[in-house]
């Protein structure tokens, strides 16, 4: 997992009206649907939960330490949704155990390794690298309104890339995944996943692509008018410059913002059925 610096994540929390506008402009939804959509909650009971919950962020100081500006974005996300949230003055245990003590009942807390959002309530517990694989494809999907006329692309197959791939099955879309060690992909479904070897040839065939790698600058898209679609999760941004402006106004991509939502979505969620 690429750890965050402050740069990307300066001033997040104030352009969250602009960036709100923006990604609407390109999915049709704000980020509260997109995260409801790929949490399996309903958007009323999602905006239900905002009522009823208070949240908190807990700093980690662990490994590398805190990132300034980070919890901060994560709060003001938290409330750009309609939730109450507040950072913890404490940090780590401590800050943990004065949530926990002041009634905050979802806490957000990230060290090196991982980034979740633990319900206290129910005891569901929110990953970032799923919350943001399905966030991402959620809002491809309402993008391309359904995927029409060619299987997905999903570039990677780390954590996020198995959790794009896993939500594209439930949605029933049609898959191919590149540089996939067919190994961590889902025994029962690798008959319906397209494996393409050539990343060049890839990019030219598919129409819709996640990027799920951790590779900065390497995807070179088709000269427009080509009609691509790309989601784009965190950072680095694996298209090139020139790509990125090119296909601007198709490409979804932030540092945190999408998956932090359906995180929130996914902790708030009604308890799915254990297949
Ligand atoms: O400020 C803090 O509390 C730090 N301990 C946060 C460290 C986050 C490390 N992870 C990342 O930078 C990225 C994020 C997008 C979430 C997942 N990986």
């Amino acid at each position: 997992m690429t750890r965050l610096t402050e740069k990307d994540v300066d001033g997040l929390g104030t352009e969250l009206i602009i960036y709100e506008r923006n990604l609407a402009e390109k999915t049709g939804l704000k980020l509260g649907e997109i995260a409801a959509m790929a949490g399996a909650i309903s958007w009323e009971d999602f905006q239900g939960a905002a009522r009823d919950y208070q949240v908190g962020v807990v700093p980690i100081t662990s490994g590398q330490g805190v990132i300034g500006g980070f919890s901060e974005a994560v709060v003001q996300i938290i409330r750009q949704l309609g939730f109450k949230g507040r950072i913890t003055e404490k940090t780590d245990v401590n800050g943990f155990y004065e949530g926990v003590t002041k009634g905050l009942e979802i806490i957000f807390m990230a060290d090196d390794a991982r980034f979740v959002a633990l319900n206290l309530r129910t005891g569901q517990i929110a990953d970032n690298a799923i919350a943001t694989g399905r966030g991402y494809v959620a809002a491809l999907n309402a993008m391309t309104q359904g995927f029409p006329g060619s299987e997905v692309l999903v570039l990677g197959c780390g954590p996020v890339g198995l959790a794009c791939v896993e939500y594209l099955l439930e949605l029933g879309s049609g898959l191919a995944v590149y540089d996939c060690d067919s190994s961590k992909l889902k025994r029962l479904h690798q008959g319906a996943i397209k494996h393409e070897r050539n990343l060049e040839e890839a990019i030219k065939k598919y129409p819709y692509i996640v990027d799920a790698t951790p590779a900065s600058s390497f995807i070179s898209l088709p000269e427009p008018p080509a009609k691509v679609f790309v989601a784009a999760p965190g950072v680095p941004m694996g298209l090139t410059n020139k790509s990125y402006s090119q296909h601007a106004k198709n490409v979804i991509h932030d540092p945190l913002q999408i998956g932090v939502a359906t995180m929130l979505a996914m902790a708030v969620s009604p308890p799915r059925i254990k297949k």
